[in-house]
């Protein structure tokens, strides 16, 4: 595969509602989109860092720069085997792995695309249906939070994730729990708390919730260790696990009993299937994270999920629940039992709407290798 040619571009795309986290309301996204072209064949990936620095250290911008001035320098005109020899010639450049995930991502498009194969089984998945749950912003009051989970759990979904932060958080869980005895419910706080919170957090416990996501700092394993030893209920690390080797490092430390991949947050497809490796020879189930993504962000999500350790509901979810009209064709579907099929046609499985792009589109660059 001989890169000949790369586009960074960035879109905005609004969401339908307001999406609201421990950090902050996200409304308009920043999407940065990565096209690569091998031997006549594009490829597409999506960089999914937010548009400030308050989820990861990586920011739309931040990629613009790191994907301009690093990442195309080293892989343009490179003749590659295979995706996964990525991470090897972007080994240099330290962090920044949502900007480099939409390049390997890309190249991953282009080799199914060559193998003429669906992107999912490239990757090894064994699953031609994957489960998706819902993950639902901070609401106003627990009543309206209410309202939002029964018109989820009537579209299917098959687990529900609500958003909590300090102040908005034992009262809403406690009246979704009273409502839904039955549901799979989990909580994912984005870093909002402390140590210091640990007899409030152990309310939580009376909840039966599937897992807490995130509770302290978004680097701090350890802590996590300290609190997963106080509390009956299982913890799941999203933020903390940046690579395997965190994985691996959480795991042996006993800092959670259940593991959120984002593509984007470990690097990309390779390095989300060694997070994936290391989580199930210590049987720790993993699911599928999102970030709001475009329906080529979630196309490689689907991709991933169908791996045989993503035995938990993800955050993946239909193109419906976020944009007006998302960018790929057919949109991403999800049945009325709450899952999505795997896509049978080549590459990402999905088509990618040219002139819709085009139309987003705010700004772009391309580099073409003269041979
Ligand atoms: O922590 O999982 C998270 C959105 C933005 C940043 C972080 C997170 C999220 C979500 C939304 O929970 C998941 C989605 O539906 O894409
Ligand atoms: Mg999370």
């Amino acid at each position: 595969m001989k890169i000949e040619r790369l586009t960074l571009r960035e879109i905005r795309m609004r969401l339908k509602a307001p999406f609201e986290t421990s950090f902050g309301v996200t409304q308009v996204r920043r999407i940065l989109l990565a096209e690569v072209m091998c031997d006549g064949i594009s490829g597409w990936g999506e960089i999914t860092a937010l548009e400030s620095p308050s989820y990861n250290p990586e920011t739309t911008d931040t990629a613009w720069h790191v994907v301009s001035d690093f990442i195309s320098p080293s892989i343009l005109g490179r003749d590659l085997s295979h995706a996964a020899d990525v991470p090897l010639l972007l080994a240099g450049i330290r962090g920044h792995n949502m900007a480099k995930a939409g390049f390997e991502n890309a190249l991953w498009d282009v080799e199914a695309q060559m193998k003429v194969l669906p992107l999912w089984q490239l990757l090894g998945g064994t699953r031609q249906e994957i489960v998706c749950g819902v993950s639902l912003g901070i609401r106003e009051t627990p009543h309206l939070l209410v309202g939002r989970v029964a018109a989820e759990l009537s579209a299917g979904y098959q687990r529900i994730k609500l958003k909590i932060k300090p102040a908005k958080d034992i009262d809403f869980v406690a009246a979704v729990r009273r409502e839904f005895p039955g549901i799979f419910l989990s909580v994912d706080a984005n870093s909002a708390y402390t140590l210091e919170d640990v007899a409030h957090l152990k309310k939580l416990d009376s909840f039966d919730l599937l897992m807490i996501e995130q509770p302290l700092a978004w680097d701090d394993i350890f802590s996590h260790s300290l609190l997963q030893s106080q509390l009956r209920t299982a913890l799941c690390l999203d933020e903390c696990i940046n690579h395997s080797r965190d994985g691996a490092t959480a795991i042996k430390l006993k800092a959670c009993r259940i593991i959120n991949i984002k593509l984007g947050r470990v690097g990309g497809h390779s390095e989300a299937r060694q997070v994936h490796d290391v989580c199930a020879s210590n049987n720790v189930p993993v699911w599928c994270g999102g970030m709001l993504e475009s329906g080529i962000g979630r196309a490689h999500n689907v991709a991933m999920s169908t791996l045989p350790g993503f035995s938990l509901p993800g955050d993946v979810s239909a193109s419906s629940r976020y944009w007006d009209e998302d960018i790929v064709e057919p949109e991403i579907q999800v049945s009325p039992k709450g899952s999505i099929s795997a896509p049978a046609a080549p590459g990402i499985g999905y088509s990618v709407k040219r002139d819709l792009i085009e139309r987003l589109t705010v700004r772009s660059k391309t580099w073409t290798h003269s041979a």
